[in-house]
């Protein structure tokens, strides 16, 4: 069995050991494997939920230049999202240091060492309707590889229609699907997305226009909850808000072995090659340094 040693160790003194590395079993690490996506109720502590939700109010009172509004309705509501503020924001930085997260991702993914990639926010106002495109988060990623997880995590209770959804097992599907154009629906130069002529992608299939032929998988979802997913699978939705409920989420992303750096010619969302160029990482490259900082545990 592939128990962390100091669980095991502290299993075997009769002490106390976090609940939630309990309940991450070899089935629910095999579930991740073949499906693409778990669900871990109350994984995080309030109290860190609190930590994030004065973290969130900070970072919308003083967006990062990467800070856009992805959509604004003609009611107002809006959509704001940024990307990579851990540095910034204490409460981000600590929750990306100290909370469970990085032991979370490397029990999933079955490795001994992740690197953390990056944190995003999602905030809808009461009532936004803006749904996320389904798509995959990889290609759009400066780096390549199986091994990637993201732990979306709502601060505040969000119903299953609003939730984000996922199609099972589509991390697996081994094919390479042009990707939306983000930018075609912020209309923000960053999202831009060009294809390039030289690569033969496969259009991307219409989950949303035939959803009865896809596993689709979304859940309730409290605060302290987490839907874990590979950063190949498709996934998309979490608008559709009821007219007295926000959505606030924060999401961070993790790295595992087989990950490289790769910079990709039809762009990338958040675009990391101007700071791993500068930081001397290239294509390739394991990731690493201060911006990716390391975790490593103990396998059995
Ligand atoms: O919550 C959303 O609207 C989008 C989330 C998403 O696509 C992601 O975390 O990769």
């Amino acid at each position: 069995m592939n128990l962390y040693k100091h669980q095991e160790k502290r299993l075997l003194a009769g002490l106390p050991t976090n609940d939630i590395f309990e309940r991450i079993t070899p089935q629910v690490v095999r579930d991740f494997a073949e499906h693409g996506v778990v669900l871990l109720r109350q994984a995080i502590a309030p109290a860190w939920i609190e930590k994030l939700r004065i973290g969130i109010e900070k970072n919308i009172a003083e967006p990062t230049a990467r800070g856009r509004i992805w959509d604004r309705d003609d009611n107002g509501r809006v959509c704001f999202y940024d990307s990579q503020v851990w540095q910034r924001i204490a409460e981000y930085r600590k929750f990306v240091e100290q909370s469970p997260c990085a032991q979370i991702a490397a029990r999933l993914m079955n490795v001994k060492r992740v690197n953390f990639f990056f944190d995003a926010v999602f905030v809808r106002t009461p009532g936004a309707q803006f749904r996320t495109p389904f798509h995959q988060d990889e290609p759009y990623w400066s780096v390549e590889g199986f091994d990637t997880c993201s732990i979306w995590m709502p601060l505040v209770p969000v119903e299953k229609k609003s939730a984000l959804e996922f199609v099972r097992g589509s991390h697996r599907w081994n094919r390479r699907f042009r990707q939306i154009n983000f930018g075609a629906l912020t209309e923000d130069e960053r999202d831009q997305r060009i294809d390039s002529p030289d690569d033969q992608y496969e259009l991307f299939p219409d989950i949303e226009g035939d959803r009865d032929k896809y596993q689709i998988l979304s859940w309730d979802m409290l605060p302290g909850d987490c839907a874990i997913f590979n950063g190949r699978v498709i996934h998309g939705g979490s608008g559709n808000l009821s007219h007295d409920r926000d959505l606030k989420v924060f999401s961070t992303r993790w790295l595992g072995d087989d990950v490289r750096i790769c910079f990709r010619k039809e762009g990338m969302d958040p675009d990391h090659s101007q700071i791993m160029t500068e930081l001397g990482l290239k294509p390739g490259d394991r990731i690493g340094s201060a911006l990716y900082p390391e975790f490593r545990f103990e396998l059995a």
